[in-house]
């Protein structure tokens, strides 16, 4: 495969977060991976309102200033975009080209949403919630607001967050500013950024992104699939990123999260997956955020590979091998970093 000029601009646009970072529990604002299929809306925060409404007995039209005097939560939550790993697969229609890192873990401030749609009042009727971004745009030949909608069930979930500060600041403008929801558990694309509108509708949501992307072989794409990923160590080779480290022991370490079920094992493997050995958990960091595992190596001279496989508590493991689809969805197979150990 080759990557388009097209391919690269959106690239540029949308970085992903150096796996260096992999060593923080909180990735800084700035680092943390970054998708804006649009432009960056330009907000009039004075303008600025939250509609709830469609079908619900009270509709609502709140301020900033008004969702903040709600009761607030704190929460580490790991995103993921669901197109990480697309660049991997031998096909995939052109899209965002990601290796492995549209990953981040921020701590977002804000209020649950569920009392908000209880203060509305949803009808009986109401089947899903659909979330609507300033943002709006052409994709698939087809003008549309960027939209995603969520069964009545998922939006009513507990840790579903309407969030306004991202590590204890205001949200940056690239991360949604004022407002965007955050619903742990679920792929990047769920998360709608510069929410102007919340609307109940009583059948199936059939806007663009929720009809046409995020599915595979008609399935669609909800929440995030088990992965680890090591934080390369050593130094890097500036072109390959390729490692190289001195003998030695060695360190590895790394970060597991699923939204399936809570991290249970994580097995690294430092002769490119003919062997595994248990890796150390970290305390939980929170539900829905990933979790710290490590293991020391002992680094001999020579080239090694090493790799890394979580499972979670349902069960659910990474392959050893990329399988494509033509969305270029959910690629969790493992990561294999090359690394060359020099001869002290
Ligand atoms: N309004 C709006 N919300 C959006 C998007 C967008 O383009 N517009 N991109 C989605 C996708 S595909 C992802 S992966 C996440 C990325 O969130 P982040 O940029 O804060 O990491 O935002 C989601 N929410
Ligand atoms: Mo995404």
């Amino acid at each position: 495969m080759t990557i388009s000029l097209d391919e690269l601009q959106l690239a540029a646009r949308n970085h992903g977060m150096p796996l260096e970072l992999l060593r923080e529990p909180i990735t800084p604002r700035g680092l943390h991976y970054l998708l804006i299929h649009f432009d960056v809306p330009d907000v009039d925060a004075a303008a600025w309102r939250l509609e709830l409404d469609g079908l619900v007995r009270t509709p609502l039209s709140l301020t900033l200033d008004e969702l903040r005097a709600c009761p607030a939560r704190t929460v580490p939550v790991t995103l993921e975009c669901a197109g990480n790993g697309r660049a991997l697969m031998a096909e995939y229609s052109p899209s965002q080209p990601w290796l492995r890192d549209a990953i981040g873990t921020a701590e977002w401030t804000g209020t649950p949403l569920a009392p908000l749609l209880q203060e509305a009042g949803l009808e009986d009727a109401a089947r899903e919630l659909v979330f609507t971004g300033i943002d709006r745009g052409v994709q698939g030949g087809v003008e549309h607001d960027y939209e995603r909608s969520l069964p009545v069930a998922e939006a009513l979930r507990d840790e579903v967050l309407l969030a306004y500060e991202m590590n204890g600041e205001p949200l940056p403008p690239q991360h949604g500013y004022p407002l965007r929801v955050v619903v742990p558990g679920w792929y990047g694309m769920t998360h709608v950024k510069w929410l102007r509108r919340i609307a109940a509708i009583g059948d199936e949501f059939r806007g663009w992104q929720q009809a046409e992307a995020y599915k595979i072989d008609g399935a669609p794409v909800t929440r995030i699939v088990p992965r680890s990923l090591l934080a390369p160590p050593g130094i890097p080779d500036f072109m390959t990123r390729e490692r190289f480290l001195h003998p030695g022991p060695c360190e590895l370490v790394g970060r597991a999260w699923s939204g399936l079920a809570p991290i249970e094992r994580v097995e690294v493997s430092t002769d490119g997956g003919s062997s595994w050995a248990d890796a150390t958990l970290d305390e939980p960091l929170g539900e829905f955020a990933w979790r710290g595992f490590r293991r020391t190596w002992q680094a001999e001279p020579g080239e090694h590979e090493l790799a890394c496989r979580a499972t979670d508590a349902a069960g659910n493991t990474q392959p050893l091998d990329t399988v494509s689809n033509s969305g270029g969805y959910c690629n969790n197979a493992v990561q294999r970093v090359r690394v060359t150990v020099a001869d002290d």
